[in-house]
């Protein structure tokens, strides 16, 4: 991709439109989201004072979300490859990696659409389905168009019967995740690892070899760990890079070229490792470091973040699906069979502690890990509304974290932004107590 577009508009100066029309978008609302967004994106991203030079290309990418990333997956699937949508990082990435195939997160994260999706699904479901849901009937979401396949996953009630409801538009696979992590539910897993390789191989038509899954592994590998380096750099004192930029890395990684992604996030990150070097942050020392844990934030889902650095305090790490979590782990790359190769990704999949398992005392460990680690002076714990796993496990959070001293302050929302005055006051309040 040449960086050479207007940033945040959110098309790029060249018209899309005639490849939208092809894949079935309802052009007249798909401009109006286009709109909508470049707005958010400039009053958000491009009002931040002292970025480094190197989130120009993730702000090239946003402004490019839905035309060129979207020529792009025209073009591989023209070649022969496949697209597959994808909405967990449950789904293992690396499979479909290794037969040429792109795996993207789909549409998420914003309230457009929701009209469309309260007609077939509850007003109390949370507001991550209901946008799924909302971009596909109302459509809004070109990556779900040129997906292949959808891929989704038992993990909450809300999206496992969703999800049925999403397979009367769209072929949607599901893979049965366990509740529970024993051996039991190990061999469940692996066992849903299989075939989900089989349906790959059958929709692809090609084979999964030793070598062409070695390649998948250590690309969604390498990913992991150019995120980890950006990760590891905001430990420093002042932080170097605003939590709003780390977000947008972390979001774009579900949907941008993985090796030139991985690149982009490299070059970033030599960057701000000058920056650390140099003694060199994005505010001031002494600002509170504030570690956001909870449900993930599909872009272009800013809102708690935003509030919170727009109210004088920092984010410096995001205990989330888009964060740490898919982050974290990495496949171990010394397996010599499909078998070995198999029980890798197993077990690192099994490792995501996701609030949809029954305990889960993983999460609330790395809590209180990241939050020593990062300096944190605080813990904001999100929750999207009705989100009943988020929302309950919440409890057990603070509860762990009084024990350590550490202040919590919990926040339930949707994607609407009604409640940014309220918000701010709370978070405002928050920062006032941990300042005393
Ligand atoms: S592994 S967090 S990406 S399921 S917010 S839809 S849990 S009601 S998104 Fe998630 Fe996979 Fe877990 Fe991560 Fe349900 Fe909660 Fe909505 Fe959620």
């Amino acid at each position: 991709m040449e960086k050479s577009a207007k940033l945040g508009s959110a098309s790029g100066g060249k018209d899309y439109h005639p490849m939208w029309k092809d894949l079935g978008l309802n052009l007249e609302a798909h401009d109006q989201l286009l709109n909508v967004l470049g707005q958010a994106y400039k009053d958000i991203y491009m009002s931040q004072e002292n970025r480094p030079k190197g989130m120009q290309y993730f702000d090239f990418v946003i402004s490019e979300a839905h035309g060129l990333r979207i020529e792009e997956l025209m073009e591989t699937k023209r070649k022969g490859n496949k697209v597959v949508g994808t909405f967990c990082v449950y789904v293992p990435e690396e499979l479909i990696l290794a037969v040429g195939g792109t795996c993207v997160g789909l549409c998420a994260g914003a309230e457009i659409g929701i009209n469309e999706a309260e007609k077939v699904l509850p007003r109390n479901t949370c507001a991550l389905i209901k946008s799924f849901m909302g971009f596909k009937l109302a459509g809004l979401c070109p990556y779900i168009q040129a997906s292949d396949l959808v891929v989704g996953e038992t993990t909450c009630d809300g999206k496992k019967k969703a999800y049925e409801i999403l397979n009367d538009y769209k072929e949607t696979y599901v893979m049965e995740i366990p509740q529970m992590k024993t051996e039991r539910d190990r061999v469940l897993w692996r066992g849903e690892i299989v075939q989900f390789k089989e349906k790959i191989e059958q929709l692809t038509g090609r084979k999964i070899t030793v070598e062409n899954l070695r390649q998948g592994i250590k690309i969604a590998n390498d990913k992991r760990r150019a995120l980890q380096r950006l990760s590891g750099l905001r430990k420093a004192t002042p932080p170097p890079i605003s939590g709003l930029d780390a977000l947008l890395v972390n979001q774009i990684a579900f949907y941008d070229d993985p090796l030139r992604f991985t690149k982009s996030v490299n070059d970033l990150c030599d960057e701000v490792e000058d920056r650390v070097k140099n003694g060199i942050g994005i505010t001031k020392n002494g600002t509170p470091r504030m570690l956001v844990s909870g449900s993930p934030m599909a872009v272009p889902n800013w809102k708690v973040p935003y509030v919170i650095e727009t109210s004088g305090a920092i984010v410096v790490a995001e205990e989330s699906c888009v964060g740490e979590r898919s982050t974290r782990d990495l496949v171990k790359e010394d397996g010599k069979t499909i078998d070995e190769m198999i029980d890798a990704i197993t077990d690192r999949y099994m490792k995501i502690d996701c609030a949809c398992f029954t305990p889960n005392v993983e999460r609330t460990d790395h809590i209180l890990e990241l939050a020593k680690e990062f300096k944190a002076d605080g813990v904001v714990h999100y929750s999207i509304q009705f989100c009943t796993p988020y929302t309950v496990e919440a409890h057990k959070v603070e509860k762990a974290l009084q024990q350590k001293g550490i202040l919590m302050l919990k926040i339930e929302t949707d994607y609407g932004m009604e409640d940014m005055g309220q918000l701010k006051t709370r978070i405002e309040a928050f920062l006032e107590m941990i300042r005393k």
